[in-house]
């Protein structure tokens, strides 16, 4: 296993020299974000990002993610000309030596929470979701009102988009999904890239949107698309463990075994519920007791089929009066990072 942190760019407020003095983390998980989306990352692009990288005595081991355009997710009939570019990104990254590309096919938005700084009891501040909140949000208004997606869309821009949402159901994501595997698994391939698809999060519909990638039925669905070894996962604990019915040591049990597991995400969730059943969830601290994920079980899995592949703390809260990017602070993930490392070589035999 590969512990590995994420970077957002030279504009990310924790700097790589920080980031390396975490003891055991040698990898960065990083993108390129001056492109925008849907046109092809140039050479120079990713070179730019592996030598600051490099520069830091760090390596870039994930880029996480090239976003995947709109047009492709919904099936539009331009959507070749998006897969092209993506396709070319890939041999890029492949090119720079870069082994593992995370992405996701969520409609719209991808992660989704109603609060970014919920105050927990012990005073850290924390991301948050919940049903009743979900509910309040007015889309005819645009973004404005959702948290970490207010700069996303005016009122005119989503309108169409969700409008052309209403035309694709779930089956016709699964079947976008497989027409953009069938092209890109294959350059993958061609250029030692392992691709691992991140699981939606949360794991169910929001605004009526399909959402596909959930649990261990979409899995096996989605990894037998394109039965490949460059057709993977990144396995998410958190996305995946707020639903209650996703046992997470079987199923890294299960894809670990097929050598499908790319890139594990590794954080925890606590899933409460209201007097009425709407789902709620706060993230928590890594540790397994802090929370609903059993994450000795999930690395005991990994490390039983011999993993090598990286692996990341995942959101952390924010804690000791640190500001910053909601869930991307330093100091609760270099815990995590601390945390993950001593379980593995725990749970080694
Ligand atoms: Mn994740």
């Amino acid at each position: 296993m590969k512990m590995t942190f994420r970077w957002y760019g030279p504009a990310d407020r924790v700097p790589l020299a920080h980031i390396r003095q975490i003891p055991g983390v040698h990898g960065i998980v990083s993108a390129v974000y001056d492109v925008p989306v849907g046109d092809a990352w140039t050479r120079d692009s990713v070179a730019r990002l592996t030598d600051a990288i490099d520069n830091a005595g760090l390596s870039l081991q994930v880029v996480e993610s090239i976003p995947v355009h709109e047009h492709i997710k919904l099936g539009a009939p331009d959507r070749d000309r998006y897969i092209d570019a993506w396709c070319e990104s890939l041999r890029q990254v492949g090119a720079a030596g870069v082994p593992v590309v995370c992405y996701n096919f969520m409609p719209i938005f991808d992660w989704m929470r109603t609060d970014l700084a919920h105050p927990m009891p012990d005073g850290s501040t924390t991301l948050t979701y919940s049903d009743e909140a979900m509910s309040r949000f007015d889309l005819s208004r645009g973004t404005g009102e959702l948290p970490g997606w207010s700069m996303a869309y005016d009122a005119d821009t989503l309108g169409a988009l969700l409008a052309q949402w209403r035309t694709v159901d779930a089956e016709g994501l699964w079947e976008n999904l497989a027409y953009f595997l069938e092209r890109v698994v294959p350059v993958a391939a061609s250029v030692n890239v392992k691709l691992a698809i991140h699981p939606d999060d949360p794991p169910w519909s929001i605004f009526g949107l399909p959402r596909v990638i959930t649990d261990v039925h979409a899995l096996r669905r989605f990894l037998s698309l394109v039965d490949h070894p460059a057709n993977g996962l990144t396995f998410c604990t958190g996305s995946l463990g707020v639903l209650a019915e996703n046992d997470l040591p079987a199923m890294v049990d299960e894809f670990a075994a097929q050598q499908r597991i790319h890139f594990m995400h590794c954080r925890n969730v606590k899933r409460r519920s209201d007097v009425l059943g709407a789902r709620i969830f706060d993230e928590v601290p890594h540790p397994s007791a802090h929370g609903d994920v059993n994450m000795r079980g999930v690395l005991a899995a990994l490390a039983r089929h011999g993993y090598t592949g990286s692996m990341r703390p995942d959101h952390g809260r924010m804690i000791w009066g640190e500001e910053g990017r909601a869930g991307y602070g330093l100091y609760d993930r270099a815990l995590g990072a601390m945390y993950l490392q001593g379980l593995w070589e725990g749970v080694q035999r």
